[in-house]
């Protein structure tokens, strides 16, 4: 049998996953091919479910952690049509919210497993469904759980929680390296999941940084990532702007894809003393927060102005165009300040 797995490439989760899907290729001795999938960049989907439907007829191709929502459903029947009338087989494991409809339509080709979103995580559903008496594919669900869901609601944080930021930032440094060059994304992310796979129980348990999982490259490849972190912060910080319109005061920051749209937003907060925290990302994606002294600011009607919405207290919308250079910058910074002093006086 062939296997071609492809999992949720952006976290811990999902690179968990693949290590523990890894790891039940390498046990039944399956010829295998592990690759990640994500919501960007465009076209990208479609190539992947393209990939799937031109399987050839020993294949399974398992999907883990990745939700079907949002115009994938259509892409997902035509391949699964397709490869399931070759005599292939589909499995897909997922704990997001799907479209309605969706799994009733798709399971006519493919064995779907969905859990509740904190009932289990993609890693969790890929021990249970492949590796059930693997110790370390346990272990490897268990990252994924606390990444995923555990390591937020904690105080203090999670119990492995000393692997799972480091591996998160690794995560998203070589989603970075990539960008839009599938293969160097996935044969980056692979070397993580390689290590992974291979790693000892007692290193997952015991939280310990050391070969196989922690070698040299990973080493210097964090401190490259949180180098680039900090200069990247500096930059959002140094060229972002305030302004007040009526009882609100603001601050906006253009923010490097390195940095998150948390670590951002709190950042502008916090260094302009302000109370909405707005950062716009080079493919025009925008992120709203608020300071927990003003309650009453609800963010995801903030980010209705930008097609958006969200939470209360964090939410996102699109400004509806890229930013190449630093007048665009300031474009996107007017265009914000307007639309926000208009609705808000
Ligand atoms: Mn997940």
């Amino acid at each position: 049998m062939k296997v071609s797995v492809y999992t949720h490439r952006v976290d811990c989760d999902g690179i968990c996953s693949a290590a523990i899907l890894k790891r039940y290729i390498e046990k039944e001795n399956f010829e295998g091919r592990i690759d990640f999938i994500n919501y960007d960049p465009p076209g990208e989907l479609a190539e992947i479910f393209k990939e799937i439907g031109d399987l050839d007829s020993e294949a399974t191709a398992i999907i883990a952690d990745f939700g079907c929502s949002g115009g994938i459903e259509s892409l997902a029947e035509t391949a699964f049509r397709k490869l399931k009338s070759k005599g292939g087989n589909i499995v897909w494991l997922d704990h997001h919210k799907w479209d309605d409809g969706g799994r009733q339509n798709l399971s006519r080709f493919a064995k779907i497993r969905l859990s509740g979103s904190r009932e289990f995580c993609g890693a969790e559903l890929s021990y249970l469904e492949y590796m059930k008496d693997d110790k370390i594919s346990e272990a490897l669900a268990k990252l994924g759980r606390d990444a995923d869901i555990d390591m937020w609601k904690t105080d203090p944080p999670s119990p492995t929680y000393a692997l799972t930021l480091p591996i998160g930032n690794i995560i998203t440094y070589y989603n970075y390296l990539g960008g839009k060059d599938r293969e160097k994304r996935r044969k980056l992310l692979s070397s993580l999941v390689d290590k992974l796979s291979k790693v000892s129980l007692q290193q997952i348990l015991n939280k310990d940084f050391k070969q196989p999982l922690w070698d040299k490259d990973l080493e210097n490849d964090w401190e490259k990532y949180r180098g680039l972190e900090v200069s990247k912060l500096e930059e959002c910080l140094s060229t972002a702007e305030t302004f007040k319109s009526g009882s609100y005061s603001c601050s906006i920051g253009f923010a490097d894809d390195i940095i998150s749209s948390s670590l951002a937003c709190g950042s502008l907060l916090t260094k302009g003393n302000t109370q909405i925290a707005f950062a716009f990302h080079q493919d025009g994606r925008l992120s709203i927060r608020r300071d927990n002294s003003r309650l009453d600011i609800k963010c995801n009607k903030i980010a209705k102005l930008f097609g958006g919405g969200g939470h209360e207290y964090a939410a996102g919308g699109n400004l509806g165009m890229e930013i190449q250079n630093t007048e665009d910058i300031s474009k996107a910074k007017e265009l914000i300040r307007s639309r926000f002093s208009t609705q808000y006086k």
